[in-house]
């Protein structure tokens, strides 16, 4: 990939368990779409996942995971940028000067914060709390315009974009004021089990996530025993949280509009329905599957895959870092 006057675009997730349909809905499947119009840079989060306890030799296959799962999504490895996190120091550096352009306050105020210190009481560490510090580190390294991800991570876009502007103001223009990029439908897709609720890689309630390595008879049992309604109408509306969550899904994946699956379902209750919806998912992800297993089965390319991506998010992490330090009035 040349980096030619084409805008900027990063985005990640991190590698605590594996990929969900909502990380794939959500960031992922719209990832592969910017890849021809921008320079694309994507990032394996490892470093954020700390968050987290985390075994080193489970952490370790996990994030070799992770990758075979981003390629295996059909992500081009020629044409975006793809790495680990902790591959690129840079990252720790300018997390460490962005955390003293950030105030407490700000970070009080983020949702994410509240709800994972209130989901791991036991572990309610500093770097959950400066988590989106790093973020914002990661962001504004690669001079982004814009970062693809899911609803829930607006917020920390926010706050990324207010740190850039502090920072520009007080030492110059340094960083591109980052927009976020969030597709109209699908930016939140909910547990199976609770439709009320966000479907999250961690949750405690496996039936609830699919994940995209779950085996065909799993996607199906998940989605035949998802939490509905006594409505019996397949409708799009949040009265009836979990159908509505069912036809997202099924729009995003078919590019079907939801006024059209309302009207193919109209009079038919809700078990053909979600064999429907079943079948999709299953179909979907069947080129994904296979895709994993000849790459995990490949590791070599994996590592000629990483250790690329980092030479090369390094070199334009590396030009930002020159032109921070020096505005800053760091010694040479
Ligand atoms: N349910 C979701 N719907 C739509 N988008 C989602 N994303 C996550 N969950 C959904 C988007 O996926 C990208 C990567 O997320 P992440 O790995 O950084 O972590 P997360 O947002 O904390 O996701 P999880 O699955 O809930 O992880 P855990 O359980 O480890 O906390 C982001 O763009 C996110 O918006």
């Amino acid at each position: 990939m040349s980096m030619d006057n084409k805008k900027m675009i990063f985005s990640g997730a991190q590698p605590t368990g594996s990929l969900t349909m909502g990380n794939y809905i959500g960031a992922i499947k719209n990832w592969k779409a910017l890849e021809d119009e921008y320079n694309c840079i994507y990032s394996i989060v490892d470093l954020h996942s700390l968050t987290a306890r985390q075994d080193p030799k489970k952490f370790k296959e996990m994030c070799i995971s992770f990758l075979a799962q981003y390629l295996a999504c059909g992500l081009d490895a020629k044409k975006n940028i793809i790495f680990f996190q902790s591959h690129v120091r840079q990252h720790t550096e300018l997390a460490w000067i962005l955390s003293c352009h950030t105030y407490l306050g700000e970070l009080n105020r983020m949702t994410q914060f509240k709800e994972k210190s209130e989901k791991h009481r036991e572990n309610i560490n500093a770097g959950l709390f400066t988590y989106p510090v790093l973020q914002a580190a990661d962001i504004l390294l690669y001079q982004t315009s814009k970062v693809p991800v899911g609803e829930d991570q607006k917020q920390h876009l926010e706050l990324s974009r207010d740190i850039a502007i502090r920072f520009n103001n007080t030492y110059g223009e340094i960083f591109v004021v980052p927009e976020h990029h969030i597709p109209k439908i699908g930016a939140k897709i909910m547990s199976l089990q609770e439709p009320n609720k966000k479907m999250s890689k961690s949750d405690e309630n496996m039936n609830g996530t699919i994940f995209l390595m779950d085996t065909e008879q799993v996607t199906l049992k998940k989605i035949k025993r998802a939490v509905t309604d006594d409505r019996g109408k397949v409708a799009y509306n949040d009265e009836q949280l979990g159908i509505k969550n069912l036809m997202t899904i099924y729009s995003t994946l078919t590019k079907e509009c939801v006024e059209k699956i309302e009207e193919k379902y109209a009079g038919k209750g809700y078990g053909a329905f979600k064999k429907d919806v079943a079948e999709i998912v299953i179909e979907h992800l069947r080129p994904f599957r296979a895709k994993y297993a000849e790459l995990m089965n490949n590791r070599e390319c994996l590592v000629d895959v990483y250790k690329e991506g980092a030479e090369r998010a390094e070199e334009i992490a590396e030009k930002t870092m020159k032109k921070v330090r020096d505005n800053i009035g760091f010694i040479k």
